[in-house]
């Protein structure tokens, strides 16, 4: 069971995501500020286990409150054996803050090769224009936005942090859009810390 952490700003879609790979309603939805809790909450996936942790983007103090608060219980506590991290970000969203304060306080430097970004509302991605909500897809124009999107965040990161992640896999947690794949996507990490090889380089 590889242990990933699900991490990022408020409304993300932090928990809309977990309940979508759980096939579980557990996690909840739509609270802005998380209970004041001195632990994270584990949830089961098929193959692997995501770890849902409060909101950031809320302010500095509380930012600094809850990355420090983070930090500690992954570090610290033998609980939690969190191998990756997962940083979602909405996909028509410019803000990348919220990105590098995580990667900058919590990735570096265990996590820093560990990483992948999740690129969630694929569906707002343009204020909701050129999506396809009959067959639940993005048209081409929207397809397109998104593949520059990711590779934009992509090379971003890189510039801001230095750290070199993959291309941002894009999805929609609400309406289901590319969720099986990021459920690929997630086993097969699951399968390379299994086996030992999780990306290094
Ligand atoms: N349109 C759209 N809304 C979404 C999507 N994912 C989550 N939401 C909505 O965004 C809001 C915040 O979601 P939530 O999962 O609670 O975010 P969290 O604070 O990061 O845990 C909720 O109203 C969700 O229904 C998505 O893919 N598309
Ligand atoms: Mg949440």
């Amino acid at each position: 069971m590889t242990h990933f952490l699900v991490i990022g700003g408020t409304g993300v879609g932090k928990s809309s995501t977990i309940n979508v790979l759980t096939g579980k309603n557990l996690a909840k939805v739509g609270y802005g500020s998380e209970p004041q809790t001195q632990k994270l909450m584990g949830y089961g996936a098929k193959g692997y286990v995501l770890w849902d942790t409060p909101g950031l983007g809320e302010g500095l103090n509380e930012d600094m409150r809850h990355i420090r608060l983070i930090k500690e219980l992954i570090t610290n506590n033998a609980a939690y054996r969190i191998q990756h991290l997962l940083v979602i970000v909405e996909a028509n969203k410019r803000d990348y803050g919220t990105v590098y304060k995580v990667i900058e306080e919590i990735a570096k430097p265990r996590y820093a090769l560990h990483i992948s970004i999740l690129m969630n509302q694929a569906d707002q991605a343009m204020k909701g224009r050129n999506w396809d909500g009959i067959n639940n897809l993005p048209t081409s124009a929207l397809l397109s936005f998104l593949n520059e999107q990711a590779l934009s965040t992509q090379e971003r990161i890189m510039r801001n942090t230095g750290v070199k992640v993959a291309t941002p896999v894009f999805y929609s947690a609400a309406t289901g859009y590319g969720v099986d794949t990021l459920d690929q996507h997630l086993k097969q990490l699951s399968l390379e810390y299994k086996n030992g090889h999780a990306r290094k380089d």
